[in-house]
């Protein structure tokens, strides 16, 4: 009796403190304008175990693409007193240890809010668009351009690229977005054009995010103290339960 009561309890505390642990990590960045064109960022993305998460940009700070478009508004999304033009083009490539990015090992693209940003389903990658109400849970304001969405990876190395859009395979091999100038809302006056932000968040229910550098380190959520304790404690009564039937 009493080890079936334990039994249950340790279900109870398995069901409601292993797996429900929200995690997310916020990572701030900006992308330059140069001679030839626009920078582009490149986020290591190291998966020790396979898991699900999500990916939410904010970045593009006015509502609309013209000032004179119905509901056009801007939003200072990062805080820092300014308005600038990020349209991010994002990109997910195996990581083979080269120092550059090659078409062969480009695995997804997601630009906007379910535009240019097709399902991918295989054995490595699984990703997926989120709706333009998730997109905005991060304050994005722009009805289309901040990419959002849910992902699935296998454990592996990966690199997840945050570029202007667009950004082809040949300008990702080049590490330059070639003639790529940033994007203010047409008709907007004496626009920032030398640099824009973006914020990424990175979320999971099962999964941790650590951050060192440009690399970030993906792992399962460890369970509690009171998990392993709590189980210990169970496997001991069985087993003198076991020795008393044995006994008797
Ligand atoms: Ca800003
Ligand atoms: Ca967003
Ligand atoms: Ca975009």
């Amino acid at each position: 009796m009493i080890k079936y009561a334990l039994s249950a309890a340790l279900a109870a505390i398995l069901s409601a403190a292993a797996p429900a642990q929200a995690n997310t990590l916020v990572v701030d960045g900006t992308l330059f304008r140069q001679a030839g064109g626009t920078t582009f960022d490149v986020w290591k993305i190291n998966m020790q175990t396979a898991g699900n998460f999500s990916v939410n940009l904010a970045a593009y700070e006015a509502a609309q693409n013209n000032v004179a478009t119905a509901g056009y508004a801007t939003a200072d999304l990062n805080g820092d007193g300014e308005l600038t033009w990020l349209d991010p083009d994002t990109h997910w490539y195996l990581d083979d240890g080269s120092a550059t990015l090659s078409a062969a090992n480009h695995l997804a693209r997601c630009d906007d809010i379910a535009n240019n940003c097709a399902t991918v389903s295989n054995g490595t990658i699984n990703l997926a668009s989120q709706s333009q109400v998730q997109g905005a849970a991060d304050g994005s304001i722009h009805f289309r351009r901040d990419p959002a969405f849910d992902i699935s990876l296998a454990a592996g190395a990966y690199q997840y690229v945050i570029a202007d859009y667009r950004l082809t395979d040949a300008e990702a091999a080049a590490g330059i977005n070639s003639g790529d100038t940033f994007s203010q809302p047409g008709g907007y006056v004496d626009p920032i054009l030398d640099y824009a932000d973006y914020r990424i968040t990175f979320s999971s229910d099962t999964l941790n995010f650590a951050r060192s550098g440009n690399t970030i380190t993906v792992s399962q959520v460890p369970l509690p103290g009171a998990f392993w304790l709590f189980g210990s404690a169970v496997a001991g009564c069985s087993l003198r339960a076991r020795r008393k039937t044995a006994a008797a």
